[in-house]
């Protein structure tokens, strides 16, 4: 046996052999720290053997890294990056004709002017926080993932059936789309998006340090069509947002209630608030044409003091951050990050609240002193919550119930127990902990910092990912997990519902384009062309790739024209993916089982530039090679 198996094993008899005395102990405070049976075991669940499967899909955001990451969990192996925002060295996102197309196409005209004159066709940054997946009746339907970008104030839709983004939009008048949720109910139907930047609604200079004139924006996109469906101006601004199991209502926080513009002014009420949106009232004030048109977008007015039914403000103590609604389909927790407090609003009171002058606090109905820094929380399904304390760097699992009756005066605490992660938890999620189907399996706390749990790396250091049992009243950390910047939250979506292929499908709408040029140029895409299609000083090559070759062995173009290669990959065998990667002209893409991509360049270097398949696919997939011979000018 080696030093590291032994070591393994005497932590794992460690572990089980603590199962008696972990019963003993729990109560006494010191159980805490020890592993009982059920516990242990499910621990060993998180513990894949080489070819197991992974009970859930875990798709994670990445941050100002602007990537969908896919993780299997409980075992928090990484499986798949889906680039969205960024641009990908592997895939060719960012350089194939069809992921411009989707990165270009929801550009507002103004940005698509701005980024041309800095020769750029796209953003090459992106922030994307919140990835959230589609729902029917409650529940994840396997459809769609939707997630923000903070950075340059986008939402993106990567398809589930293939896992590639297919939408890219950017959102008018609104600043920094941050906090960003699916409707749940009948199904998605609206994504909702928050503005967390505030600015002049027209921002076109003619309005500058004059915050009185700034205003935030909530936007419902609708999630078949990715178009803007309506905006409504709001008071303060907005961070966070969630939406209720009825279909009524979605709901946001606001840390800066009094627009203030530094921090100073932002923190300085006691109260912020949470803005709820009337959905069937908005419907009927755009029915009724109370709204303006602005850049396309009909937007309503729902600002405080304008009387209208489209919004509530319901005061929250201090800088509320994380809101999420449990799977009890009624009770709504809003994180209080400088209050040490989560307020539970009843989603039941808020048609009173619209209907007649009550006091907007009536919906709030608990009000728990957890710890301190609370910021988001997530739900077993069995009507406990799990909220993340930045400050005192725990996770504190609690009753829902139990703080409703304390509330109430009742002599009840709450909170069930603690645990200490490392360091400094953001978003938590638990396993299908979003929906109503939670099942109270697994936590995972999304912590900030990782500091002395991994070998230095230097001074930027990962974050760390800690996996937790929470199958008993104890919470247990199981795993700890290092990830590149930023991951903030992450879904757990049961297997079953993930369906992805294995193989494109030959009709796929992503390479539409060269579907159409090909027609055009009476050429075959399975086939390919035996010679480049001249058309003036645009060349059009058609290849195809079967392991270990393409089609064609050479090509010849001349210095200075723009040559567009489409690759049409006939492996229709799984996993058989190539590329094509052009030597020296920054070019490289990936080509996966029966899909087609395509690459446009200018050839201006003349000579001899091998392109090869930069994906390993055959024992002879170092001969999946050819050239490209550049006349030169003149020539
Ligand atoms: S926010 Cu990051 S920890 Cu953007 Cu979801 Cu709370
Ligand atoms: Cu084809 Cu490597």
């Amino acid at each position: 046996m080696s030093e590291h198996d032994k070591k393994l094993n005497v932590t794992r008899r460690g572990m089980l052999g603590a199962t008696a005395t972990g019963a003993v102990l729990a109560g006494t405070g010191l159980g805490s720290t020890l592993m009982t049976a059920k516990q242990a075991s499910a621990a060993a669940g998180a513990n894949l053997e080489p070819g197991e499967l992974d009970e859930y899909y875990g798709f994670w955001s990445s941050g100002q890294t602007g990537e969908l990451r896919i993780l299997g969990f409980p075992s928090m192996r990484e499986l798949m990056r889906v680039p969205v925002f960024n641009r990908c060295s592997a895939t060719g996102w960012g350089q194939t004709n069809e992921s411009l197309k989707i990165m270009t196409d929801g550009l507002l005209p103004e940005t698509k002017e701005f980024l041309a004159k800095r020769g750029m066709k796209t953003y090459d940054n992106g922030d994307l926080h919140h990835p959230h997946m589609s729902f029917t009746d409650g529940t994840y339907d396997g459809r769609y993932l939707f997630m923000n970008d903070k950075a340059n104030t986008r939402v993106a839709r990567v398809r589930c059936d293939v896992m590639k983004c297919d939408k890219i939009v950017e959102i008018p008048n609104a600043k920094a789309i941050h906090g960003l949720r699916p409707q749940k109910f009948p199904r998605t139907g609206y994504v909702f998006a928050n503005g967390e930047d505030e600015t002049p609604l027209v921002n076109d200079g003619s309005v500058l340090d004059d915050p009185s004139q700034y205003v935030n924006i909530f936007t419902a996109l609708d999630g078949d069509t990715m178009e803007v469906a309506w905006q409504v101006m709001v008071s303060g601004n907005l961070d966070n947002t969630d939406c209720d199991y009825q279909g009524k209502y979605a709901y946001s926080t606001s840390y800066n209630s009094e627009m203030g513009m530094n921090l100073a002014e932002m923190t300085e009420n006691e109260l912020d608030h949470v803005v709820v949106f009337n959905l069937a009232e908005i419907e009927a004030g755009i029915e009724a044409g109370d709204y303006q048109e602005l850049k396309g977008v009909k937007v309503l007015d729902g600002r405080k003091g304008q009387n209208k039914n489209y919004t509530r403000y319901i005061p929250i103590p201090n800088s509320p951050h994380g809101i999420n609604t449990a799977p009890d389909g009624k009770h709504v927790c809003i994180n209080g990050k400088l209050s040490p407090t989560v307020s539970i609003m009843d989603v039941t009171k808020l048609d009173a609240l619209f209907a007649s002058d009550v006091d907007p606090r009536s919906c709030i109905v608990g009000e728990p002193q957890l710890g301190l820094g609370p910021l988001h929380t997530a739900f077993d399904g069995q009507g406990n919550a799990f909220t993340t304390l930045f400050l005192d760097s725990q996770i504190v699992k609690w009753n829902i119930e139990d703080a409703i009756k304390a509330y109430g005066g009742a002599d009840v605490d709450p909170i069930i127990s603690k645990v200490d992660v490392h360091y400094q938890p953001g978003h938590n999620s638990t396993t299908m902990g979003e929906t109503n189907e939670a099942d109270g399996k697994w936590l995972i706390s999304m912590n900030k910092f990782s500091k002395d749990r991994f070998l230095n790396v230097g001074p930027l250091k990962p974050e760390n990912e800690q996996l937790i049992d929470i199958s008993n009243s104890e919470m247990k950390v199981v795993h700890d997990g290092p990830t590149f910047a930023e991951p903030h939250d992450a879904i757990m979506v049961r297997r079953d519902i993930v369906n992805p292929v294995n193989v494109w499908d030959r009709n796929d709408i992503t390479w539409e384009d060269a579907r159409k040029q090909a027609e055009a140029d009476g050429v075959d895409l399975e086939d390919g062309a035996e010679e480049p299609i001249r058309d003036g000083n645009k060349v059009r090559v058609y290849m195809t790739s079967q392991a270990p070759t393409f089609s064609l062995e050479k090509f010849t173009v001349k210095q200075g024209d723009e040559v567009t290669v489409y690759i049409t990959n006939l492996d229709d065998v799984d996993d058989v993916t190539h590329g094509f990667c052009l030597g020296n002209y920054g070019i490289a893409m990936e080509v996966a089982p029966l899909a087609t991509a395509s690459v446009t360049f200018t050839a201006d270097r003349p000579g001899v530039h091998w392109f090869y398949c930069q994906w390993f696919c055959h024992a002879l997939h170092m001969e999946m090679r050819g050239r490209m011979l550049v006349e030169p000018q003149g020539a």
